[in-house]
């Protein structure tokens, strides 16, 4: 079945660039498909919306201009409360989002993805003229991304403005996208929706003005902070870290009984038991509370976590331990109380990356 999609675009003093890009749209589509073009205008002072009306005796186009609201992102939303058809395409109004990609992105969806998402950072695509500063910030800030939020790993190019669902993604999801990255916001609040990407070239601006603002990444940080705490991701950072802790009671008890009860050897023999018990059970009530929704269940696999666990276990004590290393021995921190400090700091550093590296390659979804 060939879908039916609404393309919905947001635009703010984009006039130049509508009659272009609805005739590329036009070129790329043909009269294969049944579609709309849905502009959100946030009343531009260009007066695009006037060009959008002249030309929608021409084009399947038509433009909802909003007075009340300001903003990317709520008028892209807007769009998909608004749109006619069940299948949602998103793209910029100012063609550096090529249309001729629009139907891989609907191939996509029509072969039983639910998300489909133009993308810069697979295998054929890119970003034409860009500094290799910006290719850095963006692909670190896509880094981020994965790292905290598990659910946007599926896909490489979290940050694209350039995408197709389906729309019934949404229904009974709130959105509240602070700053731009809508994509983000669906690939993380709808986790086990399929997705798939396809290559393309982001072009540059050839007219009109950009309205990318200096605090974009600033917003792009706070936004992830808000999915973490709406996902309960910022929650299993504090699970795990209070498994941590109750590590650090087992680690000590059984270093206490063993010397004490049984009369062990400490540094020979206590003191290892007493860590690897404690990195069994921290293992454990991470596997059955803080990465329950990734847990192993069956031996094979549990095992193999097991493992995975114990070597980063290690390195994150090896980890501690250079730290605690170079802030007393070259940071000068080796005086009451500072080498306390010094050591929370390791203790703190570790948890990070134990945190982190069971995350990504543990628990991986
Ligand atoms: N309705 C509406 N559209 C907006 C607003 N800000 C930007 N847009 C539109 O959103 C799209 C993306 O904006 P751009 O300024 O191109 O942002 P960008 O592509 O991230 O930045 P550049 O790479 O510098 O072009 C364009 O179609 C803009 O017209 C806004 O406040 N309201
Ligand atoms: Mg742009």
């Amino acid at each position: 079945m060939t879908e039916k999609f609404s393309i919905v675009i947001p635009t703010y003093n984009e006039r130049d660039n509508i009659a272009p890009l609805l005739e590329e749209i036009s070129n790329a589509l043909g009269d294969k498909y049944t579609y709309e073009v849905l502009f959100i205008d946030d009343n531009s002072p260009d007066k695009t919306s006037e060009v959008i009306n002249e030309l929608s005796s021409k084009y399947p186009a038509r433009v909802i201009v909003r007075t009340e609201e300001k903003g990317l992102s709520t008028a892209v939303i807007h769009g998909f409360n608004n749109a006619r058809y069940d299948t949602i395409v998103v793209m910029d109004a100012d063609l550096q989002h090529p249309p001729v990609v629009i139907p891989r992105l609907i191939q996509a969806i029509e072969d039983g993805n639910e998300i489909a998402v133009a993308s810069r950072y697979i295998y054929g695509g890119g970003c034409e003229g860009w500094s290799k500063f910006r290719v850095l910030t963006s692909k670190g800030a896509t880094l981020l991304g994965h790292l905290l939020l598990p659910p946007s790993r599926r896909v490489n190019d979290i940050m694209s403005g350039y995408f197709a669902f389906k729309k019934k993604l949404l229904d009974g999801i709130v959105l509240k996208p602070i700053g731009y990255k809508i994509l983000l916001e669906i690939l993380t609040l709808c986790p086990k929706a399929p997705a798939k990407e396809v290559p393309f070239m982001f072009r540059l601006r050839e007219r009109g003005e950009s309205k990318l603002k200096a605090n974009t990444y600033i917003e792009y940080v706070k936004h992830i902070f808000s999915l973490m705490i709406r996902t309960g991701e910022l929650l299993r950072i504090v699970k795990f870290a209070l498994v941590g802790a109750s590590g650090v009671i087992v680690n000590e008890g059984i270093r206490k009984i063993l010397t004490t009860v049984y009369g062990m050897n400490s540094d020979v023999w206590a003191a290892p038991v007493g860590i690897e018990v404690s990195i069994i059970t921290n293992f454990l009530l991470n596997n059955f509370i803080t990465f329950k929704d990734r847990k192993a269940t069956g031996a094979s696999s549990l095992g193999k976590k097991l493992i995975r666990y114990n070597i980063f276990s290690i390195v994150g004590a090896l980890i501690q331990f250079g730290v605690y290393m170079l802030l007393t021995r070259v940071a000068g921190m080796n005086t009451e109380p500072w080498d306390t400090v010094a050591n929370l700091i390791g203790i703190a550093v570790a948890m990070f990356w134990n945190f982190f590296s069971n995350s990504w390659w543990t628990w991986k979804e």
